[in-house]
């Protein structure tokens, strides 16, 4: 494979740009070599400076349901950003996309656009904070909230990838603030209320975690939350920025049927463009100004250009069949590369909520950080390295997610399955 351009590119970034990344899950350190640098996108597929094609299963990083390009996105965008960029004052289209959301997840009575899922987490925990009048907010090891001061604590991706789970320049007043748990043991969020009696603002979580690789809700286990936060009068803010619009049209909340306080969205709401939202308990989210006193503000948020490609990308989503469909992809192409798995004695766990899926290279079950930290991440890049030598393009970490869009075509998964052949024989080479 010719990478000579996507080399260049890449010695010219690290010029310019902190190790040539604008985010550092692009780097390829958690499986080393450089990534190549991407041209264009269409349907289920991507292009590189070098014109070598690959099937996408990276979506950026979740956005891409409908793929790459989609018409009806792209139109959207072109009629938005010719009619004027931004603002800085209402736009009817907000007004729209909050509709949608509100209407898609009943717990959502109101909801405040931003620019990411970073602000968006950062911002509830506000509200939160501000409703309750306490400090203190209980997260899960491996769950990453965006990287906000408080939340880069123990987080996962790629801060669990690069080894900073603990980012420098967070005070250690804020971490302070931050009590942590273990995903899908209850026991451990117990004794955080114990210890904390009436300091706990609010627990976050993804109710399926998907920044440590996917790891699905145990039975019972956000009910359990639930449950607990009420009776200790805290908040329970389900971070949706992966699973919204995802797992289901009604999220996380509506698969597993539990309603959380607050929910934050990003990704798949903004169709491909920097957005982000949190929305939730009308009296909660009346803390937020101008109604409150708890500030948040922003520029572009609710950009009228970000709104129009969600507004798009969520009315595809209401066509009948689009979550079967996607599930049924998820289904053959998870199976398919455990059979690959299989063949080659290749210890793989594939983890799947409807088409968010991962693969860990270890034998599981993989319910929790401590078992995702089993898994062999060598013979992930190895696996990987494979892939996208023969034109698949996997998360360049062993700890995080893999997407199916609506256009993976059955060509998609034939050369994809085809490939994992050869990738599981390099996997367990190592
Ligand atoms: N949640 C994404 C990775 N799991 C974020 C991507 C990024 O940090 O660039």
């Amino acid at each position: 494979m010719n990478n000579n351009l996507s080399r260049r590119l890449f010695e010219e970034a690290q010029k310019v740009i902190p190790g040539g990344v604008n985010s550092p899950v692009r780097s390829f350190r958690g499986v080393g070599g450089e990534p190549p640098f991407i041209m264009r996108g269409r349907g289920s597929r991507v292009w590189d400076a070098d014109n070598n094609e690959y099937v996408d299963y990276l979506a950026s990083w979740g956005p891409l349901v409908l793929g790459h390009a989609h018409p009806s996105v792209v139109l959207a965008v072109q009629e938005s950003a010719s009619r004027g960029t931004s603002f800085g004052a209402p736009t009817p289209g907000e007004v729209e996309l909050a509709r949608l959301v509100c209407a898609a997840l009943p717990s959502v009575e109101l909801v405040r656009l931003v620019n990411s899922g970073t602000e968006a987490c950062m911002s509830a925990i506000r509200m939160a904070r501000a409703f309750t009048g306490r400090s203190k907010v209980v997260k899960f090891v491996g769950c990453y909230h965006g990287h906000s001061d408080g939340l880069l604590v123990k987080a996962g991706s790629g801060a669990a990838t690069l080894s900073v789970p603990d980012s420098a320049g967070v005070p250690a007043a804020y971490a302070g603030e931050t009590l942590l748990a273990d995903f899908n043991d209850m026991d451990s969020v117990r004794e955080q209320f114990a210890a904390h009696r009436g300091d706990i603002a609010a627990v976050i979580v993804e109710p399926v975690a998907g920044n440590m690789g996917v790891v699905p809700p145990g039975e019972g286990f956000l009910q359990g939350l639930r449950d607990i936060t009420s009776e200790h009068g805290a908040l329970l803010i389900f971070d949706e920025v992966i699973t919204g619009f995802r797992v289901a049209h009604g999220g996380a909340q509506g698969l597993y049927g539990v309603t959380p306080d607050l929910t934050t969205l990003g990704k798949i709401i903004g169709g491909g463009m920097p957005i982000g939202a949190y929305g939730g308990r009308s009296d909660v989210m009346q803390q937020v100004a101008p109604l409150g006193p708890a500030y948040q503000a922003g520029t572009l948020s609710g950009n009228p250009v970000a709104v129009a490609a969600g507004i798009a990308t969520l009315k595809s989503l209401e066509l009948p069949g689009v979550y079967e469909r996607l599930e049924e992809t998820a289904v053959e192409l998870t199976a398919g590369l455990q059979a690959a798995a299989d063949a080659h004695e290749v210890p793989v766990t594939v983890n799947r909520v409807g088409s968010l899926f991962s693969m860990f290279f270890n034998p599981g079950p993989v319910d929790g950080w401590e078992a995702v930290t089993r898994s062999d991440a060598a013979a992930y890049a190895r696996f990987f390295h494979s892939m996208l030598e023969q034109g698949v393009y996997f998360a360049p970490s062993a700890f995080e997610a893999a997407f199916v869009s609506t256009v993976h075509t059955p060509e998609d998964l034939e050369l994809t399955l085809a490939a994992a052949d050869a990738a599981m024989e390099k996997a367990a080479a190592g």
